[in-house]
């Protein structure tokens, strides 16, 4: 089949193949820097931790800014669309030793000036891990004034560096809290650390930035590896703080149990929320950061992006780590995937499959829906892919950097 007969078959259930390209060129992806070195950032030298792991050890792994961005330049030639870069703190240059909490923003001018040059704007993340002032797994609602102090005092780095990047870049800068905080037994105490998680976060938002310039969002969780039975900031708690601070909520797919779907909390939100964050990943089995690929929960997400018109309320980002596989691949099919997603439901008639729902026909739902998973979807893709330059083999492209350049990475 060729692009101008698929093109046909669509304007046949009343879809507009164009239209829906330019749509999805316009939706803005994320693209998470940590896939490409296991998280390790470059300000310290110490273990992934906090309840999150990477796995495995292929050769390649970015050691400093030169490299990660050398990386970064070659995902981000094989990746169309409106592409963001979420930073973390651990990404600071600097000569230096600099500690977390006096970060500031000449530490980020590097990447501030390799994402301008590229026209990619920026967000921001605070790492609250892989540290040794997370005491007992606790940082935020720790029982130490010393501790709390100390990530208090980094998050408000990060706050001032996000909006200072919002403000340069002229779109905001979304800077998401997470923090590890939890136990691996079962509490005695679960009400007060979320006090004093509550009472740490009233301190940090005390300080206020323009809207314009910065989005301040919060990232609950179910459960980490060793952090088993209690999360302090667990989905009940940011929320009702998230609506009574006006702030965001950060919901990552892989933060809850296997039987509940992100893609059904996504409209309940922007019943009360302008926006909602997300983190897309992939969980599988205990584990919450596999590469993104196109599966039904990926396609559900799109869709309840596109039906409901929410391509600039839902902010999507990425956040998965696979060391395993060749991480330049990892990052390029998880962000491939998200943009194909968003294309093929935007490749929907969904005011028809709307208007089915009221007139309770889902007999006629589900003959349209099966038939078009295997519509003429694939011409569609390559054309999409074609016209943002994007001709070559990924799979050559990725082998012959690894060739050239990984593999002398020792
Ligand atoms: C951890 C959270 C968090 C991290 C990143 C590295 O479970 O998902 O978003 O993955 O900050
Ligand atoms: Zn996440």
């Amino acid at each position: 089949m060729s692009y101008l007969e698929a093109k046909e078959k669509y304007r046949k259930i009343g879809v507009d193949i164009e239209k829906a390209m330019e749509r999805v060129n316009n939706i803005p992806i994320s693209l998470h820097c940590w896939q490409g070195d296991d998280v390790r950032g470059f300000i310290n030298n110490n273990e992934l931790s906090g309840g999150i792991q990477t796995t495995g050890n292929y050769p390649g792994r970015a050691r400093n800014f030169e490299e990660l961005t050398k990386d970064l330049d070659v995902v981000y030639s094989l990746l169309p669309g409106k592409k963001r870069l979420a930073l973390h703190a651990i990404y600071a240059v600097s000569e230096e030793k600099v500690e977390l909490d006096k970060l500031k923003i000449e530490h980020f001018e590097p990447w501030i000036e390799w994402a301008s040059k590229k026209g990619i704007h920026l967000d921001f993340n605070p790492t609250c891990f892989s540290h040794e002032m997370v005491k007992d797994g606790l940082t935020l609602s720790s029982p130490e004034e010393k501790i709390r102090k100390f990530w208090i005092e980094h998050i408000k780095c990060c706050r001032a560096i996000a909006a200072e990047i919002g403000k340069r870049q002229g779109t905001p800068c979304l800077n998401n809290i997470w923090i590890p905080d939890g136990l691996k037994n079962t509490p005695t105490d679960r009400l007060t650390p979320r006090l004093r998680l509550k009472e740490s976060l009233d301190e940090i938002f005390a300080v206020k930035y323009p809207q314009e310039y910065l989005l301040d969002s919060l990232e609950s969780k179910l459960f980490g590896i060793g952090v088993e039975s209690y999360t302090v900031g667990n989905s009940e708690f940011y929320q009702n703080y998230a609506a009574q601070n006006k702030l965001c909520c950060l919901l990552d797919n892989g933060h809850y149990h296997p039987t509940e779907c992100v893609s059904d909390k996504i409209p309940s939100m922007l019943v009360f929320y302008d926006k909602v964050a997300l983190h897309v990943t992939r969980g599988v089995r205990w584990d919450s950061d596999h590469v993104v690929l196109l599966e039904d929960e990926v396609i559900e997400i799109a869709k309840e992006i596109i039906r409901n018109n929410a391509d600039h309320k839902v902010l999507i980002g990425l956040d998965y780590f696979d060391a395993s596989i060749n991480r330049i691949a990892a990052w390029t099919l998880g962000y491939l995937s998200m943009r194909k997603a968003l294309l093929y439901a935007a490749l929907l008639p969904n005011d028809e499959l709307k208007q089915l729902q009221d007139e309770n026909n889902f007999t006629k739902i589900m003959c349209l829906t099966e038939k078009l998973k295997s519509y003429a979807f694939d011409e569609v893709w390559e054309e999409y892919l074609k016209r943002n330059k994007i001709e070559e083999d990924i799979y050559e492209v990725i082998h012959r950097y690894e060739n050239e350049v990984l593999i002398n990475r020792k």
